[in-house]
């Protein structure tokens, strides 16, 4: 079987105005000045820096038949795992090719938005092997689970942490490890936003644990809880130069976000949650869109082949298609407009990965597609 390759050219606007090259001739030349009498050292131009020129990408097909690839990640020594949303399979993609047995096949309750829906590397992946994941199990709970890979097999299932319920909507969510060696989960409602305000509700929510499943130490309320206020967060991400913590968050007819999480934060999502909100007694979001994408999957940027990406957050979502590009000042915690880089070509997207190539891997419903230089 053939597979057809395609390439979809994108047009990008050169980022780089103002750039005002070396211009280090001086030009002032009154001729009524004396000349100086004593030989001084021209002063030395102060060194523009250049800014490494755009590289323009291009998306062409990497997985072409991928069945809801749901979340991606890649393990340390550059395979990609990607989870099958609704077969419990995660599967590997080893220098480019799909292998053909998945890595794990798990049983999953994949009705409505349940699935296998987190994945992630354990930090000391080099010794221990773990590979986590998080999925809908039968009965009603989501679990977090690590298994040992042997050889690009899944082995020794081994549960952590089965305490977070599910509901046939808002059901979060991935998991994560911080430079603090912390496990993040991000969970969802359930459609109860009064969950989302109970300290002791593990529902809407960003958990940290120990790698045992038990509430990490410093947790701001003594329990599995990290942040609140949280409707359904899909996906989230540390930033890899700063460490901080961004999450997509799904709001209801208005108001999807991009929210930078802190220790014992607020987001705002409760029962009566008025469109537009600006409770000062919440912590606003970096980005507020009024009408519905569902944003979801969500990665910053620190590889050098897309200089011009350098250090910007991306964000896919499911209902629009769109891959945009913001400018990302981590101090101020702002960004600026973003480009729309896909703009549903693709159709609904589900997630996005910068692999160690430093290329920008995307998940779509039925394919992986990857940004790479333009030759
Ligand atoms: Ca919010
Ligand atoms: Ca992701």
């Amino acid at each position: 079987m053939r597979y057809k390759i395609f390439t979809a050219v994108l047009s990008f606007g050169l980022a780089l105005a103002g750039c005002g090259g070396n211009d280090s001739t001086p030009t002032a030349t009154s001729t009524r000045q004396p000349a100086p009498t004593t030989t001084q050292p021209a002063p030395s131009p102060t060194p523009t820096p250049t800014p490494a020129p755009a590289v323009t990408p291009v998306a062409e097909t990497f997985v072409p038949n991928a069945n809801i690839p749901d979340k991606m990640a890649f393990a340390p020594d550059g395979r990609l795992f990607y989870n099958e949303l609704k077969t419990g399979n995660v599967r590997v993609v080893n220098n480019g090719v799909l292998q053909a047995q998945p890595f794990a096949s798990i049983q999953i309750d994949g009705s409505a938005e349940g699935g296998l829906i987190g994945i992630t590397f354990d930090p000391n992946f080099s010794t221990n092997h773990f590979v986590w994941v998080l999925y809908s199990a039968p009965g009603g709970r989501n679990v977090i689970a690590h298994f040992t890979d042997v050889n690009g097999v899944g082995t020794s299932p081994t549960v952590v942490f089965d305490q977070i319920t599910w509901a046939r909507f808002h059901n979060g969510g991935n998991i994560d490890f911080g430079s603090d060696g912390f496990l993040y989960v991000s969970t969802g409602d359930n459609e109860h936003p009064e969950f989302s305000q109970d300290k002791s509700s593990l529902q809407g929510k960003i958990l940290r644990l120990t790698r045992d499943g038990a509430p990490a130490p410093g947790n701001p309320f003594g329990n599995a809880v990290y942040a609140m206020g949280l409707r359904n967060p899909f996906d989230f991400t540390f930033s890899p130069i700063t460490g901080k913590f961004y999450v997509s968050e799904n709001g209801p007819e208005c108001d999807d976000e991009v929210d930078v999480i802190q220790s014992g934060g607020n987001y705002g999502w409760r029962p009566g949650y008025p469109c537009g909100d600006t409770d000062p007694n919440f912590i606003g979001p970096m980005i507020r869109f009024d009408k519905p994408i569902a944003p979801t999957g969500i990665a910053i940027y620190d590889g050098s082949v897309f200089p011009q990406f350098s250090g910007n957050l991306f964000l896919v979502d499911f209902k629009e298609g769109k891959l945009r590009r913001y400018p990302l000042d981590e101090n101020a915690g702002k960004v600026s407009d973003p480009e729309i880089i896909l703009n549903g070509e693709f159709g609904r997207l589900l997630d996005i990965a910068q692999g160690p190539d430093g290329f920008l891997y995307i998940a779509t419903t039925s394919s992986i597609i990857r940004l790479v230089p333009k030759h």
